[in-house]
């Protein structure tokens, strides 16, 4: 579509956009990506120079109805750019986010496989010819696997619009999927790049930096779309809705109050990866403890085997949901681990890694579905097992013993081996 001005540059997500002015002159476009930084364009990040000034919400009048920030020099900041037509795309630290709630702010989707971002995209940036904000649209034609894509034709770029977003739409939300990088000429072409798995990895690096101490409630939810293939799907500390689509796919889990689906597939779920150390403000780190108290629930009547998975963090008590995983693979602080009836997940994996103890419960009395246990035993005397029927052993796994219908469950221990 034709540019054309948006009226009002305080409403969502327009606020969050913002004009670059470099420190040298000159200008480009970006949008508040969270607390503290600002995605755009690698080649703006390039030009900008110290002291260059970003101003989101900046309309025509002038007028600067969130204030304005200034690029933070010392980072970190997150950047790729291969020159001449390549991957262009950049997370700026600035000093403050002005007074822009950083809630609200458009959440991040990431596509394993940048052909699932075709289709219609939108834009809004600050065009050199003209005063104020102009919004865009029309549709990704095409995408490479390092994530720079072809606009469609009537997606109007001109000079200036360099670092606008592209937003994507999806159930009804809207979403940051890249920048616009640029255009060709000669024929004309608009260009842009969006957001792939290394590329999201390096941004939620180096936002953590400023968002490490911050509640995810209070930070932007993200989207992570996996392709119809088997893929490993990292998560990061934001709140992260995460369709792993068809295929085989391994996930890890990470901090957030974050939604799996596995889709088809033997999918599994990781909770053993201890969450990197968080960073306190004053200096010095403190351990997260790895998903320490959690719990892990199969809910009654949940189609198809939902689970929730329930940890503490530095923030207090977290729920992640996960649906369609044949696997969950639990850290080696897993507590309690409840099966509820009517859920029938395919086939359930429990793997505690040994570590059980003390008065940690694994309760499957109530579940009718196929339970597969892994390296479970009791290592103090205590640990108690309840099962109303038979539990299985997953292929290939090291499985201990397990104890009798809970009827008796204390009677006889059994050796599988
Ligand atoms: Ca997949
Ligand atoms: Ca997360
Ligand atoms: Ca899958």
């Amino acid at each position: 579509m034709a540019l054309t001005v948006v009226p009002d540059t305080t409403s969502a997500p327009f606020k969050f956009v913002g004009k670059w002015f470099y420190a040298s002159g000159g200008a480009g476009s970006g949008i508040v990506l969270g607390e503290n930084y600002v995605l755009t364009a690698a080649h703006v990040l390039a030009q900008m120079g110290d002291g260059a000034v970003f101003i989101p919400g900046l309309d025509a009048a002038g007028s600067t109805p969130f204030g304005n920030t200034s690029r933070d020099s010392t980072g970190p900041n997150y950047s790729a750019f291969q020159p001449g037509g390549g991957v262009d795309i950049a997370a700026v630290r600035v000093t403050s986010n002005t007074s822009i709630p950083t809630r609200d702010i458009p959440g991040i989707v990431v596509f394993y496989d940048p052909n699932l971002a075709l289709g219609n995209v939108t834009s809004a940036g600050y065009p050199g010819g003209h005063s104020g904000m102009y919004f865009t649209g029309g549709q990704i034609v095409s995408a490479t696997a390092s994530g720079v894509v072809s606009l469609s034709t009537d997606f109007t770029v001109e000079t200036g619009q360099s670092g606008s977003p592209i937003f994507y739409q999806f159930d009804g939300k809207t979403y940051t999927a890249g920048v616009v990088s640029g255009f060709w000429l000669d024929p004309y072409q608009p260009v842009g790049t969006v957001f792939t798995p290394i590329s999201y990895a390096g941004t939620m690096g180096a936002l953590k930096s400023a968002e490490k101490v911050i509640d995810p409630k209070n930070l932007p939810e993200n989207l992570i779309q996996g392709s119809t293939y088997g893929e490993t799907i990292r998560t990061y500390h934001r709140s992260e809705k995460v369709f792993a689509d068809a295929g085989a796919d391994t996930v890890y889990a990470s901090l957030g109050s974050d939604d799996m689906k596995g889709g088809a597939g033997h999918d599994t779920v990781h909770y053993d990866l201890e969450p990197e150390p968080i960073e306190v403000a004053g200096g010095g780190q403190v351990p997260v403890p790895p998903f320490d108290e959690m719990t892990a629930t199969v809910k009654a009547n949940a189609p198809a085997g939902s689970v929730e998975i329930a940890f503490d963090d530095q923030f207090g008590r977290t729920t992640q949901r996960v649906v369609e995983f044949e696997e969950i693979v639990l850290s080696l602080n897993a507590d309690t681990v409840k099966v509820e009836g009517g859920a029938q997940p395919a086939d359930l994996l429990i793997d505690a890694s040994d570590q059980l103890v003390g008065d940690d419960v694994l309760d499957f009395s109530g579940y009718a579905g196929p339970v597969y246990l892994a390296d479970v035993k009791d290592q103090s005397g205590t640990f108690e097992l309840f099962a109303d029927r038979d539990l299985k052993r997953g292929t290939g796994l090291e499985f201990k013993r397990w104890c009798c219908p809970k009827s008796g469950w204390n009677s006889a221990w059994r050796d599988l081996r």
